[in-house]
């Protein structure tokens, strides 16, 4: 059955993988499954057409057959559990990569998404100076025992699994604010992430729309 993924018709990062379609795009490269790409307007994100889709009116989207979904954690685990590739055959520790994968959006990325919003979006608030080192800290609560739980590890739990996929994915979204400069072993970690083959697909996909 075909994929079609929705994308920025273009990304306000110009191609830098930070949009959410490139983690979906990794995970259908990790699988090996081939999926086409419908790039949507910011106006037509909000019409009625796409917001059949994604009730938010947001990208990414994945269709298939019957099946329409939104949101990234619900997409890659789509993808994970119907194919080979992403997450372990025992039961338990399938269980726990996909306890990675909430643990990314849910605990990791929440934090994240206000430092870069309190870095790029509020910049030119008058408060936004006494609030940026407040949310730093924030972040550091999450990245400090992350750290420490991967210790030298190279994934979180064994292979690489989604967990893995949508934690790295998560973190990208750090590396422009230098923060991860204070945490060596997720530095390498994320760079372990992007030197995937299937990342590097990914990632050169979404920037063919961006560029230029
Ligand atoms: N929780 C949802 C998910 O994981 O799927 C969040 C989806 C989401 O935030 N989508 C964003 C969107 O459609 C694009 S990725 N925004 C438009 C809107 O809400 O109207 C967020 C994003 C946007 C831009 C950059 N960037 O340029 O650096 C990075 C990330």
């Amino acid at each position: 059955m075909s994929v079609t993924i929705t994308a920025f018709e273009r990304s306000p990062d110009g191609g830098k993988g930070l949009a959410r379609d490139t983690r979906v795009r990794w995970a259908l490269e990790e699988v090996r499954q081939p999926y086409e790409v419908r790039l949507v307007s910011f106006r037509a994100m909000k019409e009625p057409a796409h917001l059949a889709l994604h009730p938010f009116g947001q990208i990414p989207t994945y269709e298939e057959g019957d099946l329409a979904l939104f949101e990234t954690g619900a997409i890659v685990l789509h993808i994970a559990e119907r194919h080979a590739g992403l997450l372990p055959r025992d039961a338990n520790a399938r269980a726990r990569a996909i306890a990675w994968m909430f643990a990314a959006v849910n605990t990791v990325e929440p934090p994240v998404l206000e430092l870069a919003n309190a870095r790029l979006v509020e910049s030119d608030k008058p408060w936004n100076q006494e609030r940026l080192p407040l949310v730093a800290e924030r972040v550091r609560a999450r990245l400090s025992p992350l750290a420490v739980r991967l210790g030298d590890s190279e994934w979180l739990d064994g292979a690489f699994s989604a967990g893995d996929l949508m934690m790295a994915s998560v973190l990208l979204r750090l590396r422009a604010s230098g923060i991860l400069d204070d945490y060596p072993n997720l530095a390498a970690y994320l760079a372990r992430g992007e030197a995937r083959p299937a990342y590097k697909r990914a990632f050169a996909a979404q920037l063919a729309v961006n560029a230029g």
